[in-house]
């Protein structure tokens, strides 16, 4: 991949740069009003950027040319020249026209000497250099370079198309006068089509193979999915109730790869417990497309722990954002519960009460302190119980294998021997109990099951 890789990364990601961030508020905008440049700053950060100045526009509806006008990209030039800027950071998203039309008003201006002259990226494309540098899995890889590839490729070919002119340049478009930049350009286009094509093949594969997992695992054991905007502390809360180690980071979308393992509510009692990417608003569409599969367990799951950052200054808009978000991958009327998190902080200890209000079973916690985990921990249990059944087994006592299965995978409360026999009490999960009745290799007698 050597032309296209180059471009990619010169052109496409944002690192230790200096960033002007610009935002258009068109009537009907979802950005907060308080704060419009807000989130965008705090992508710029986690990407790795310094924020060096802000240019904030009203406009009825967008300029065709440039999206923002003429005249206010000239202002938004000055500004970066003045403030020594690498990057442009738009917080809306452009067409590969308007960023073309940008460029050229913005580096006229800036009167480039530094050949290339300055970046300009959009939103989407930020958020996608993000999930470039955070992807783990190559899983995960594949469906970055995929968004990107997508998300990027009208781009790339203007790019090219200015290239071609000038090859073109002069020499005629006939066959036989072809310059070899040309020539350079047509095996490009064709390796990133081959490319899009592998790759939608390979991540077909993947996902039948995790499809059949998630399945799998729904079918042995109750599985909880962690849900909840990026930065809201499902790593946190999800390492403090499993002791995983996963990474936590106060940047956006440290996770970026669905974690599962199990959480003990006590003994007998376990479930599955997953961690996942963190959702964010207007997601770019072939994102939201290619990240469903990595919120396979959201789909999949029993139960959902939404979980909010309840002090911060978006909360509301980042608790609606995520149900829409999880509408657009098809989860819907799932039972879910809601954490209030970050109680710990003066914010979140402020905003809870209201939330508590408006949604009277939310729980507050505190993932970072372990605050609040015991109620949470019986709320769980209590939704997994109303899966699980009362029962009386009786099995054969030299069957030690299939004895201590019962024993690790159920709650007992009660042992009586007789002779060769022994009738355990106990409660077990619904999908245990029908696993062992499934069972023809195991001597288990149900006795009596209660619910
Ligand atoms: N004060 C406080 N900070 C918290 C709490 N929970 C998480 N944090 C902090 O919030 C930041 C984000 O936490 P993460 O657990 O990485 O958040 P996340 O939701 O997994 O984020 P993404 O994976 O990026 O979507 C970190 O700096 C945490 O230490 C809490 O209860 N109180
Ligand atoms: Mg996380």
């Amino acid at each position: 991949m050597t032309g296209l890789g180059e471009l990619k990364r010169t052109e496409l990601s944002v690192r230790q740069e200096r960033a002007v961030l610009v935002g258009v508020i068109l009537p009907g905008s979802n950005a907060d009003p308080r704060d419009p440049l807000g989130e965008l700053g705090s992508l710029a950060n986690t990407a790795g950027a310094k924020v060096v100045g802000e240019v904030l526009q009203k406009r009825q509806k967008p300029d065709s040319g440039t999206y923002i006008g003429s005249g206010k990209a000239v202002e938004i030039a000055r500004l970066a020249k003045q403030e020594n800027a690498d990057v442009i950071l738009f917080d809306n998203d452009l067409s590969p026209g308007q960023i073309g039309g940008l460029e050229k008003v913005i580096n006229k201006e800036i009167d480039s000497k530094r050949g290339e002259g300055i970046k300009i990226l959009d939103r989407s494309e930020l958020i996608l250099d993000i999930f470039a540098t955070r992807a783990q899995t190559h899983e995960a890889r594949l469906q970055v370079e995929l968004a990107q590839m997508e998300y990027t490729y009208p781009r790339l070919a203007r790019m090219w198309g200015h290239l071609e002119r000038i090859a073109g340049s002069g020499a005629g478009m006939g066959i036989g006068t072809r310059g070899p930049g040309e020539t350079q350009l047509e095996t490009d286009r064709r390796i990133v089509r081959k490319r899009i094509s592998h790759l939608k093949s390979e991540i077909v594969e993947i996902q039948k193979r995790k499809t059949r997992q998630v399945e799998q695992r729904t079918l042995e054991h109750f599985t909880v999915c962690i849900v909840g905007y990026t930065n809201a502390g499902k790593s946190t809360l999800f390492n403090t109730l499993t002791a995983a180690g996963t990474y936590a980071d106060n940047k956006l979308f440290a996770t970026l790869d669905t974690k599962t393992r199990a959480w003990r509510l006590e003994k007998g009692t376990e479930v599955l417990l997953s961690d996942t990417v963190g959702f964010v608003r207007d997601l770019p569409h072939n994102l939201v497309a290619s990240f469903k599969a990595t919120l396979e367990e959201a789909v999949h799951a029993d139960l959902l722990l939404h979980v909010l950052d309840v002090g911060h200054p978006h909360a509301e808009q980042q608790f609606q954002s995520v149900h829409e978000v999880l509408e657009d991958i098809g989860v819907k009327g799932k039972p879910e519960m809601l954490l209030l998190n970050k109680i710990d902080t003066e914010e979140g200890e402020a905003a809870y009460p209201f939330w508590r209000t408006l949604h009277p079973e939310a729980i507050p916690v505190s993932a970072r302190h372990g605050k609040g985990l015991a109620s949470l921990t019986e709320a769980v249990y209590q939704a997994v119980r109303g899966q699980q059944v009362d029962v009386t087994l009786e099995a054969d006592i030299a069957n030690g294998r299939l004895i201590s299965f019962i024993e690790s995978h159920s709650r007992v409360h009660d042992r009586q021997f007789t002779d060769s026999r022994v009738q355990i009490k106990a409660v077990m999960g619904k999908r245990t109990l029908a696993d062992l009745s499934r069972n023809e290799q195991v001597e288990v007698k149900l006795v009596e099951a209660l619910r």
